[in-house]
């Protein structure tokens, strides 16, 4: 196989002293944390579409970065030629996971027949590259935003044969991630949601989404398919409110409907920030409900308001996602998945590898900070101790579900006042954690 990359080899663990801006400094894939090797906690995945389909475009402007495989093709010839690279890369990074969607593979077709024929073409394609990498597929998706028949959304769409078409395209999207071993499923409602109340039926649009997601738990039944299935939520963007707004909508919406045994979330950096949450908030109220499945691995920019994608590189925020992972148990089915794309300005392939690495390494630092802070114990110990009253007397009572209003207001007629409340000790909690960083 010819290499598109000659002058980039496999990039090695050099550790933190390491000059090398193509080496890893603290990911080393092998290293025990916690008793398991980093590479098992971390299960990074690499995305297809911003990796192969990104070329800088924004509202303003048009492609910055050709690159070299991409010169002079377009339509199948395009898609074919991007897959080795796509697995090249990966390779070259010791990725052990990708992500794409149906559509950044292969090209839209005039009809429903067509696309689908190119669909099978790329896949054969892909299944060889897994094969011969070793490379597996952590999920697959369906992209149901870009053509214009998206445009007043799929599932909800108030076109019932926009839902047809949408319905079609997931079942092949099954299909071809159940083909190549797929681990998971994810379902981004990239247009599910409204641009005004005025024109929109909002119950009946999240009666048909349901309905919708029922559909998809019963084909993969059907076919056998048993990864997981994942929601991804972010609250707008393209469109003014997405109904899978942040995760407790969607826990909320997986119970309303009775799919929440078939789902958990697949959260985003970026999406969180949108929905004006931190992205460890999101990961608890995941983790709380016993659905957190993975995370799109990113970061947005305070000082812009929209999915910027960027590569995470902030230790803080890496340390509180691992600390949120390790404390359910960490990834399972899911991983961090890059949906990351390097800045409009950065047109060489080689950056890739530097936006890469650089959310490599700072995960690998925020997964052994998290395990400091754990094994020190000190953080752990205080908020047990600030829940001290909850382990006997009333507060063990109530939990045990011993008491009611009645009881409760016995009790404080009889003391009078409640007992004295202690410091939350923010500050001195803040510099704790700054002493592992
Ligand atoms: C867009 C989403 C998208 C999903 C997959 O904002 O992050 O890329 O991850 O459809
Ligand atoms: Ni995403
Ligand atoms: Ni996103």
């Amino acid at each position: 196989m010819s290499e598109h990359l000659p002058n980039i080899t496999r990039i090695a663990y050099e550790g933190p002293k390491s000059k090398n801006p193509l080496a890893f400094k603290h990911y080393n894939a092998g290293e025990l944390v916690e008793g398991k090797s980093m590479a098992e906690h971390l299960r990074f995945s690499i995305v297809y579409w911003h990796t192969m389909c990104g070329q800088g475009a924004d509202m303003f402007g048009g492609p910055t970065a050709i690159r070299p495989w991409d010169a002079g093709k377009t339509g199948l010839d395009l898609a074919k030629a991007r897959v080795p690279a796509f697995f090249e890369i990966a390779q070259k990074l010791g990725m052990p996971y990708y992500a794409f969607h149906d559509r950044d593979v292969a090209p839209h077709g005039q009809t429903l027949r067509e696309s689908n024929a190119w669909l099978d073409t790329i896949t054969a394609l892909l299944k060889e590259q897994q094969q011969r990498t070793g490379i597996k597929l952590l999920w697959g998706t369906a992209q149901l935003f870009v053509h214009p028949r998206y445009m007043h959304g799929a599932a909800t769409s108030c076109n019932a044969e926009t839902f047809a078409f949408a319905a079609a395209q997931v079942k092949k999207a099954l299909e071809v991630t159940h083909e190549l071993g797929g681990e998971g499923y994810t379902f981004w409602g990239g247009r599910e949601g409204y641009s005004t109340l005025w024109n929109t039926d909002m119950k009946r649009e999240l009666d048909h989404l349901g309905r919708f997601l029922h559909m998809a738990v019963n084909y993969a039944k059907e076919i056998g398919f048993k990864g997981q299935f994942y929601i991804e939520p972010k609250p707008k963007e393209p469109t003014k409110h997405q109904y899978d707004s942040d995760a407790a909508a969607c826990l909320n919406f997986l119970r309303e409907y009775d799919l929440l045994p078939h789902f958990k979330l697949n959260l985003e950096t970026n999406h969180a920030t949108l929905a004006g949450h931190s992205m460890q908030h999101e990961m608890e109220v995941a983790g709380a409900a016993g659905a957190l499945g993975s995370m799109d691995a990113n970061t947005g920019d305070l000082l812009l308001g929209w999915d910027t994608d960027q590569f995470p590189t902030d230790i803080y925020l890496t340390t509180q996602c691992m600390l949120v992972a390790l404390k359910y148990g960490g990834f399972t089915t899911g991983g961090v998945n890059f949906d990351s794309k390097v800045r409009r300005e950065s047109i060489d392939p080689e950056d890739l590898f530097h936006a890469h690495i650089g959310g490599m390494d700072a995960f690998a630092r925020g997964l052994k900070i998290a395990a400091a802070i754990r094994a020190d114990g000190r953080l752990a110990e205080f908020v047990k101790n600030r829940y001290a009253s909850w382990d006997s007397g009333v507060g063990a009572s109530i939990e045990a579900g011993k008491e009611n209003f009645r009881s409760l207001e016995k009790l404080m007629l009889e003391q009078g006042e409640a007992a004295a409340c202690q410091s939350g000790r923010q500050e001195f909690l803040e510099n704790l954690i700054n002493q592992f960083l």
